[in-house]
């Protein structure tokens, strides 16, 4: 299998999980700058047109981040990130959702409409994009009181809803363009998550 990928927040969410995982596979870089995930043929592998992408050795190709991991998880459970019982699947999806909705798309958000860095191919509105910034600054208070007291953001185990928090967290902190304020518990949080190798993959 390959993984088609570039260095933004959505593909290290894929490298962090398959690391975590143990997982390798051939990498294909699409630059995004450039506008390589909109041709022809990226788009006649992912309609959807975004990075990453996983194509198997029979040619099926599977776009979205969450789609991809879960996958993965499907061919090689263990560590389980995804959930092992109605309950703890139901969690993690529920605080990975809430990372992904309530934090990373209002920094991406923010992001692609107040720097315009996609302006070659959407609309950039600088305002929405501080309102993004306001909306995904204030999301924090909510994981703040989760992991006030939980270890992890779905509860005790480390899961895919820490991955796509520290993803964005850390794209927001590259971006500059949303404030972060200074929160305990996510700091505890960050620090511990940050100690884990996935955190380093590429
Ligand atoms: N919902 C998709 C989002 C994919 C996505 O938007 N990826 C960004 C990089 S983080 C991208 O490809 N941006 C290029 C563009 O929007 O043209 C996922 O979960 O993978």
């Amino acid at each position: 299998m390959k993984l088609y990928q570039s260095p933004s927040p959505n593909a290290r969410r894929v490298h962090i999980f398959m690391a975590e995982k143990g997982i390798d596979c051939e990498r294909i870089n699409i630059d995004i700058r450039s506008g390589e995930n909109i041709s022809a043929p990226y788009l006649a592998k992912n309609p959807g047109g975004g990075v990453p992408m996983l194509e198997l050795d029979d040619g099926t190709c599977i776009g979205e981040s969450v789609a991809i991991c879960r996958y993965l998880e499907g061919i090689h459970p263990e560590p389980n990130l995804l959930g092992s019982t109605a309950l703890s699947s139901a969690q993690i999806e529920m605080w990975q959702r809430r990372a992904e909705q309530k934090f990373f798309f209002e920094v991406a958000g923010a992001f692609r409409n107040i720097t315009g860095f996609f302006k070659d191919r959407e609309t950039c509105v600088k305002e929405w994009g501080q309102v993004c910034a306001k909306k995904a600054t204030a999301s924090l208070a909510m994981f703040e009181k989760q992991l006030a007291s939980h270890s992890y953001l779905a509860g005790d185990t480390f899961s895919i809803a820490d991955i796509t928090l520290v993803a964005a967290l850390d794209f927001a902190k590259q971006i500059k363009v949303v404030e972060i304020p200074k929160l305990d518990h996510i700091e505890r949080w960050y620090g511990e998550v940050n100690e884990r190798p996935s955190m380093s993959a590429t």
